[in-house]
């Protein structure tokens, strides 16, 4: 499997500078050539799906069928269990189309107030779709818990990171370092189990 990702580049099919910064740095060890959605020119499919996982699928395919070029999306976002999961899969329209996160931070705020939480356990998923152009998608998917807080503190990262804390941690993933986030996050266990796929041959999540 490296092998065919080392003869041709990988589309990165994210439109998200935060995500793909991160992509890139976790994808570095393999040496391989990657572009970005963007630099390909590739438009943002409407995401329609009613999971993460389909979410992700239609995202890498999109950019596959696009380029004829393997891709690799990531469908993610941050799920509080108090307010029934939101805002899960959309964790990006909750910043409005402005994508202003102090907008979506303030309208957890709000609800945990309403059920007089001043705070409350969440979690990261990352939903990672590699598709091939032999038609078959891969998927992997990571998780991280963790606690979160307000007023939101740091300035590191992107979208949710200012108000989540990892568990074990004092600091919230904007006060983390870069390396340190991806050695620990939703994303990097995701793509643990990506690199095991593609170098080893073994079984991903979910394919066909
Ligand atoms: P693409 O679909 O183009 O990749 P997007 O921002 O629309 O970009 P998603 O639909 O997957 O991506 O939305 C996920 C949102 O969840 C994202 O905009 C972030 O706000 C949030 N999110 C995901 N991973 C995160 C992380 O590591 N740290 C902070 N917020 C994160």
């Amino acid at each position: 499997m490296l092998s065919l990702l080392k003869e041709k580049p990988l589309v990165i099919a994210s439109h998200n500078q935060g995500k793909v910064a991160e992509i890139r740095a976790l994808l570095a060890p393999l040496a391989i050539n990657v572009v970005s959605a963007a630099d390909k020119h590739v438009s943002e499919p409407d995401e329609t799906g009613a999971t993460f996982a389909e979410n992700a699928r239609l995202k890498s395919r999109h950019s596959a069928l696009a380029t004829g070029l393997p891709a690799l999306s990531d469908d993610s976002g941050l799920a509080i269990p108090a307010l029934g999961g939101a805002p899960g899969i959309y964790s990006a329209r909750w910043a409005g189309a402005g994508k202003d996160f102090s907008v979506a931070f303030l309208r957890i705020q709000n609800e945990l107030v309403e059920k007089q939480l001043a705070t409350a356990p969440a979690y990261f998923v990352c939903t990672l779709s590699l598709s091939l152009p032999d038609g078959k998608d891969h998927l992997f998917e990571g998780r991280i818990d963790g606690m979160l807080t307000f007023p939101p503190r740091g300035d590191l990262g992107f979208g949710y990171d200012p108000i989540f804390i990892p568990d074990g941690y004092n600091d919230t993933f904007a006060e983390i370092d870069a390396a340190e986030k991806n050695r620990i996050s939703h994303r990097a266990k995701a793509f643990a189990k990506f690199l095991k796929f593609i170098g080893s041959g073994e079984d991903s999540d979910h394919h066909r």
